[in-house]
């Protein structure tokens, strides 16, 4: 079969969703990524940070082998023998009481939206029915109807109505716009991510997040950080909210925390607020699945074996550095933290984001456009200099192609 078979095939039985770059992969090791006609690709996406330890990681992958001939799932209607250590193992690393597990991203955005609210009312003394959660035009936090009722992006949201109350939604990066929601005392929470992933790696001016969290507990409201995105050291700290000192109230953790092997998400919280949900008021068939839990421990153990935030500073740093050489009217701005970056493309002789992503594919590196005009570039954070450079390289001669 031909890429194109593959692609036909697709477009012919699966829902259409979806606008994939017409590549069809079909092995994975390391940064790299090989597709079924046995071209090898750097992958500067990493599944949208999910794979920061890598393509198939090889202790991640025996932690979830081992564990699938044991025992994959109990539900939560007894216990595991994995799980206890696994709350045990999360909870120290990250420095928190309790850990709530989920699945993807999103039941991690809700969990955690419904956990502020519980709090709201049993702990705070909103008014029953009154709490308000403040977001951030721009987020992207997945695609339940609640999360997508907070979206501004039409795409995310439109014809999905009626739409969840209980949200006031300011502009990101701005502080007296917090401050100005924060009086209303039935506000309860503020749900940020530390960086804007699929608004373009939008990065919030310095010290934004240390203000944001200083007028929170000023207001007695929760600061509330998504980074599923952010976290497992793709910005260079284990947590981007680590960068301003920032120790999140609730902190909501996905795609890596798996090394992108398995969706396992998962919610921090002190006792204070975790205690507040009690039995049968919340939960997942595979929430806490044993396979999970030993897929997650490898996978944070990777993070500390191998360095990888104190890599994705070095990568990041020079990433940055190579990209601002390349001489182009295309590019009109790099930004990003770590091994989150991205290039805003301006458009040249009709060619776009786009273009640049398809000859990048030619070239042997794949990256997407987001919003039409930007880049995002985040390969796992496993890379190493001589890769890097090599990657950067195809992106710039890439780019100069159109010029
Ligand atoms: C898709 C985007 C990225 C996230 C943050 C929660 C979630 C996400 C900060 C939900 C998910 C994914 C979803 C994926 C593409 C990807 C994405 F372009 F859509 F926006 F990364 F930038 N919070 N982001 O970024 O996690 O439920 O998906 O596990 O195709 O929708 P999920």
């Amino acid at each position: 079969m031909t890429t194109q078979d593959y692609i036909k095939r697709e477009e012919k039985f699966g829902a259409h969703n979806y606008h994939p770059l017409p590549v069809v992969l079909d092995r994975g090791e390391g940064i790299f990524v090989w597709d079924v006609e046995g071209k090898r690709y750097f992958d500067f996406l990493s599944a949208y940070s999910a794979v920061n330890q890598g393509h198939c990681h090889p202790k991640i992958v025996n932690a979830l082998i081992e564990q699938a001939k044991k025992l994959c799932l109990t539900s939560r209607a007894f216990h595991n023998s994995s799980l206890g250590e696994y709350e045990e193992y999360i909870t120290k690393y990250f420095g928190y009481d309790k850990v709530l597990p989920m699945n993807t991203g999103v039941e991690g955005d809700e969990t955690a939206l419904k956990l502020c609210r519980k709090w709201a009312y049993l702990k705070k003394g909103v008014p029953q029915g009154k709490a308000k959660i403040i977001v951030c035009e721009n987020n992207f936090h997945g695609r339940t109807i609640t999360i997508v009722s907070i979206s501004t992006d039409p795409d995310a949201r439109k014809d999905y109505g009626p739409y969840t109350p209980g949200f006031v939604t300011i502009p990101y990066n701005d502080i007296p716009a917090l401050e100005k929601e924060l009086q209303d005392p039935d506000v309860a929470g503020f749900l940020v991510e530390p960086i804007q992933g699929e608004a373009g790696v939008y990065v919030p001016d310095e010290g934004y997040l240390k203000k944001a969290y200083d007028l929170c507990k000023n207001h007695n409201v929760l600061f509330i950080a998504d980074e599923v995105q952010t976290g497992i050291a793709r910005t260079g700290r284990l947590l981007a909210c680590d960068h301003e000192n920032v120790r999140p109230d609730i902190l909501i953790l996905g795609k890596a925390l798996s090394g992108g092997v398995f969706p396992v998400s998962a919610v921090l919280a002190d006792d204070d607020i975790m205690l507040t949900i009690k039995p049968g008021e919340h939960g997942s068939t595979f929430g806490g699945n044993p396979v999970a839990a030993r897929v997650a421990m490898a996978a944070l153990e990777v993070v500390r074996e191998e360095k990888l935030s104190e890599n994705a500073v070095e990568m990041g740093d020079l990433f940055r550095r190579e990209l601002r050489k390349i001489d182009s009217g295309m590019i009109e701005t790099v930004r990003g933290k770590g091994l989150l970056n991205a290039v805003v493309i301006k458009p040249t002789n009709g060619k776009t984001a786009m273009d640049v992503c398809l000859k990048m594919k030619d070239n042997g590196l794949l990256a997407k456009p987001t919003h039409g005009h930007i880049i995002r570039f985040a390969p796992p954070l496993i890379i190493n200099r001589e890769q890097l450079l090599e990657a950067a390289g195809i992106i710039s001669e890439s780019i100069k192609s159109f010029d």
